[in-house]
């Protein structure tokens, strides 16, 4: 096997000799190739050649680049033509090869979720529940078993950006012992619409609209309000989007939901209702919404990048599993349905259980192979956990098969690696295209005797350990007619939009009216603002108020409702200001710095940020390296280049002659002002309070003296908000 490189080389793995056994380097002279085409007759042959010159692959360390069929390539840069000014000819297999396979290198992109960022992980129960479910994952408390888990945002395409307002998923992929489990969840507990039969219509009003193509990654259009308005089922799931929810500021720092309820089942058969919460050890954190229009322009890749700069540099993102377990008794005295996904149970009346631990500790290593790639199902289910009767849910069990075909071509997907369960599996499932798996035998069929006469008989069904559905015979949930309706308490479609609205701060309160406010003021169809605003009405008049005073819209009659909202009581847990951790654990502090700047000072602070838990950007005018007292030092980020959108926190550290330098120039002065705007902590030196004066900047409990950043930690200071805000 030739030698592997440390440079220049790409290896590829394959399944079955676990890597590295074909490989390619970017300049190819095997030894005896024969004359160099390039050298002989380009100037410029050292440059494209310089990292091999004619020593041969095997004497740099560097394998040999070969076609897909494993012929050696004597030449990457030059197609074969009928003498020097020629045409090329179609002769040409190594040509042909290349282009073909870049022009089909793009895979259909997912129809929601198409935007994503994926890494492996590992699961750990921290409790043992074999009383509630048969679960292998959650028979023993220290079990493990390997995760990877995709977090996207839903309506972009692709390549657009990260910090749209918009519903997070949240996917998680088990590889458990008894099989792949994907709990494919949103960050967001409550869902849009409660039928399946809603969910192309749902779809295609958030995408682009249809005639122009645009906007990209935005709800803020009138296709989307115009189906939303239409349908009140939404008008929970809105509440929560143009909340703060709908902005967040790191992947690490958002709740998962698998939204439906599941049942647990046991080794007796006995079942109980479930639902799944993963809560972020980061404590949640939002942005604003200035904030997150700023990052768009700043860092597109925001969030993508956060997420990998956390897992290389070792601080491991992870979330507590939380569940919720309630019995049939206990659903049939709600005021709402446990199968209407637009609804939640309030942790008040039943709290979470916590029952594992995820953490995302490796990076993938390939982004198409793996995150592209990967296929989530939510019919990928253990023994010991089951579906309920959600219509949500049950649609969903056909969709992701279905949509796995077709973005990856063939039906034998579940042989990819990323998606391959990592226990055995075996069945009499074959060929297809793109069959990578060698199956021996005559035995492809069921019932066979092949065994009886000394052959390999395959695989047989097994009862007591294998997957049974759970044998539901309730007349609550299993009617015998053929029906297309809903349930009476599906009806109620604002009693919960009502109860998110009042468990909110006044601050956010006002952030999700300001969010209504801006995504109908992009609305153009005058009757589709009204409409909003009158179901609105059902919600919270307050809120109705303000929406139409920002609109300058009149306030419409109120919507009938298909059955009267309840008031239901107000629960902390569903506001993030509520819970905020003040903390620079995983958080980003930036540090302004110029010349002249005391190094020792910069250096302890950073150890400082560091020792917590947080982490450092360095930013001055200049990379540099710029000379300071005590030493010189280089920036990671150039002042105009970093606006303080991209960090929790911001410090400097300036003498008095950079500060009034730098408080002439608008990136130094919008840098502060953005800050403070933006609620954070501002910690500075004395050298560097003319800036702060300059940028308007009064002293208020989270602009502290450099020396108090750790006591006041890193988080936002909403009380200053009403000061550089209206919140009407
Ligand atoms: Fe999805 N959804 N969905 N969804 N969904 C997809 O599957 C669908 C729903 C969610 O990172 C698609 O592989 C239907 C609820 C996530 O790869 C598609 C219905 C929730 C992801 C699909 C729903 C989700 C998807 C697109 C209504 C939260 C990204 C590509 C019946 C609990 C997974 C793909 C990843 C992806 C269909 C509703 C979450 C088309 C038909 C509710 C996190 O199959």
């Amino acid at each position: 096997m030739p030698k592997k490189s440390t440079r220049l080389q790409t290896s590829i793995d394959t399944r079955s000799d676990g890597g590295g056994a074909a490989g390619n380097s970017l300049h190819d002279h095997a030894p005896g190739a024969g004359r160099c085409p390039i050298h002989e007759r380009a100037g410029n042959a050292g440059e494209l050649h310089q990292d091999v010159q004619h020593k041969g692959n095997e004497a740099n360390g560097l394998v040999h680049l070969t076609d897909n069929f494993g012929h050696r390539i004597a030449d990457n840069q030059n197609s074969l033509r009928a003498g020097e000014r020629g045409p090329t000819l179609l002769e040409d297999f190594v040509l042909r090869e290349k282009i073909f396979h870049f022009d089909h290198e793009r895979i259909p992109e997912r129809i929601v979720h198409a935007r994503g960022s994926g890494a492996h992980g590992v699961f750990e129960c921290t409790k043992a529940i074999p009383g509630l479910t048969a679960a292998s994952i959650f028979q023993e408390q220290g079990k493990t078993c390997p995760v990877f888990v995709r977090f996207s945002t839903v309506a972009g395409g692709a390549g657009s950006i990260d910090t749209p307002r918009d519903v997070r998923g949240f996917a998680v992929k088990f590889y458990t012992d008894s099989g792949n489990w994907d709990l494919v969840g949103n960050d967001i507990p409550v869902f849009f619409i409660q039928d399946a039969m809603k969910f192309p219509d749902l779809v295609h009003s958030v995408k682009m609209e249809a005639d122009r193509g645009y906007p990209q990654a935005a709800s803020a259009h009138d296709t989307f309000w115009d189906f939303v308005s239409l349908m009140p089922e939404s008008m929970h799931m809105v509440m929560w989007a143009m909340s703060d929810r709908g902005i967040p500021r790191s992947l690490r720092m958002i709740e998962g939901f698998g939204v439906h309820t599941f049942r647990f089942v046991n080794a007796k058969g006995d079942a109980k209702f479930v639902k799944f919460h993963w809560r972020p050890q980061l404590g949640l954190e939002s942005t604003t919404w200035d904030e997150a229009c700023k990052i768009a322009g700043g860092d597109p890749d925001f969030h993508r990048r956060d997420l990998f700069e956390a897992i290389a540099t070792g601080h491991f993102p992870s979330w507590d599993l939380g569940v919720q377990v309630f019995d049939e008794a206990f659903a049939a005295k709600q005021p709402y349905d446990v199968l209407d996904a637009t609804k939640l149970i309030p942790e008040e009346d039943i709290p979470l259980e916590f029952i594992g631990r995820l953490t995302l500790n490796r990076n993938v290593s390939n982004f198409f192979a793996e995150t592209e790639q990967v296929a989530f199902m939510p019919s990928n289910i253990i023994p010991g956990i089951d579906f309920s009767n959600d219509p949500l849910l049950q649609g969903r069990l056909f969709s992701y098969l279905d949509t796995q075909k077709s973005r990856l071509g063939t039906t034998n997907f579940h042989q990819i690696p990323i998606n391959a369960p990592k226990c055995p599996f075996h069945n009499f499932q074959r060929d297809g295209l793109m069959q990578t798996l060698l199956p021996t035998g005559r035995a492809n069929y069921e019932p066979n005797s092949l065994a009886e006469a000394g052959e390999d008989g395959g695989p047989r069904a097994c009862p007591e350990t294998g997957f049974s559905s759970f044998r539901a015979n309730d007349e609550r949930n299993e009617a015998g007619q053929k029906l297309r309706l809903r349930a009476p308490l599906f009806a109620d479609h604002y009693s919960q939009a009502r109860l998110f609205f009042r468990s909110q701060t006044a601050n956010e309160q006002a952030h999700l009216a300001s969010a209504l406010v801006f995504e109908l003021s992009k609305v153009s169809i005058e009757a589709v603002k009204s409409r909003v605003l009158s179901r609105l009405r059902n919600v919270d008049e307050s809120l109705t108020k303000r929406v139409a005073r920002g609109l300058g819209a009149a306030l419409p009659a109120k919507a009938k409702a298909a059955r009267e909202p309840i008031d239901m009581k107000p629960s902390d847990k569903l506001s993030i200001q509520k819970s905020a951790k003040r903390t620079l654990e995983g958080r980003k502090v930036a540090i302004l710095f110029d010349e002249g700047s005391d190094k020792k000072s910069i250096d302890k602070l950073k150890g400082q940020i560091e020792q917590a838990g947080g982490s450092v950007a360095l930013i001055a005018p200049k990379i540099g390296p710029l000379e300071l007292k005590g030493g010189s030092l280089k920036a990671d980020g150039q002042l105009a280049g970093s606006p303080s959108v991209m960090f929790d926190a911001v410090a400097s550290i300036l003498m008095p002659e950079q500060a009034r330098k730098l408080s002439g120039q608008a990136a130094c002065l919008q840098w502060f002002m953005d800050a403070y705007a933006h609620c954070k902590t501002i910690a500075h030196c004395e050298g560097s309070k003319l800036i702060l004066e300059k940028a308007g900047i009064a002293p208020d409990e989270g602009v502290v003296p450099i020396e108090s950043l750790l006591s006041v930690g890193v988080s936002r200071h909403w009380e200053r908000e009403a000061s550089v805000r209206e919140l009407a």
